[in-house]
């Protein structure tokens, strides 16, 4: 199915045919790809033409390798619209995933100046410090670390925040979430993200750190999440 005669470079024809295998489910997270010489025979081209749509393929995160056993399918990236704020929990039920956490830090610490600032809290107020891989079909998506006021949000335990924060905060103290700040950087993997995200050193990762407010502007929740980059795709919408 490739097109010799065709403007488009060929490498970039087997690049477009895998990232279409993959995006209609012909292809599936973990499926062995056929070897370079395999594919060279196939489509009647040379090695290094198939070696190149390859490279590209592992560099934008659709396909990894493995030494000695070659190269394997990662899979779809989540595609994530930020138009309405939303809870990881929502996001992942949203899209037919089981939503999971595993808690790494769940303490209540005298806040720093920083974030008493952020917060609207005095220096030293009890503030809560969660750290939560995030995971959707057990699979580790983020690392998150929340700060909340201890004198906000009240008779938070290490089981709620295992499940959702926000449903607590809405469904339980009755607390009305009403908008956010947020920005969206990239970086590259820390000790804990390499430990706890299932990437290697130097791996893009997605940073975003949210400001939370309640309906009527009182601070709620200081946020820095890293997404693994090469599972996760943010969409925005925008308006004229
Ligand atoms: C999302 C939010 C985070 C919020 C969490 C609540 C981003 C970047 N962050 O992960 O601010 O604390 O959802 O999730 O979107 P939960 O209700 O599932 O605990």
């Amino acid at each position: 199915m490739i097109d010799k005669n065709s403007p488009l470079p060929i490498y970039y024809q087997i690049e477009e045919q895998i990232k279409k295998q993959i995006e209609n489910g012909e292809l599936q997270q973990n499926d062995a790809l056929p070897s370079e010489r395999e594919f060279a025979e196939r489509f009647q081209i040379s090695r290094m033409t198939v070696r190149q749509a390859i490279n590209n393929l592992v560099n934008e995160g659709y396909l990894y390798r493995q030494k000695g056993r070659g190269t394997f399918v990662l899979g779809k990236k989540l595609e994530q619209q930020l138009v309405g704020l939303t809870s990881f929990t929502e996001d992942m039920k949203a899209r037919g995933m089981t939503p999971s956490s595993k808690l790494l830090t769940f303490t209540i610490v005298p806040c720093t100046d920083k974030i008493a600032e952020q917060l609207e809290i005095s220096k030293y107020s009890p503030v809560y410090e969660i750290k939560r891989i995030r995971l959707a079909d057990d699979i580790p998506m983020a690392l998150e670390t929340v700060y909340m006021s201890a004198n906000l949000v009240k008779g938070l335990t290490e089981s709620i925040v295992n499940e959702s924060l926000y449903q607590y905060i809405e469904q339980h103290i009755h607390l009305k979430i009403g908008y956010a700040t947020q920005t969206l950087e990239s970086s590259i993997s820390s000790d804990l993200e390499i430990e706890h995200l299932g990437v290697s050193k130097f791996s893009p990762i997605l940073f975003i750190q949210r400001n939370t407010y309640l309906e009527d502007s009182t601070p709620l929740e200081i946020v820095k999440s890293s997404y693994r980059a090469d599972r996760y795709k943010f969409t925005f919408t925008m308006t004229r």
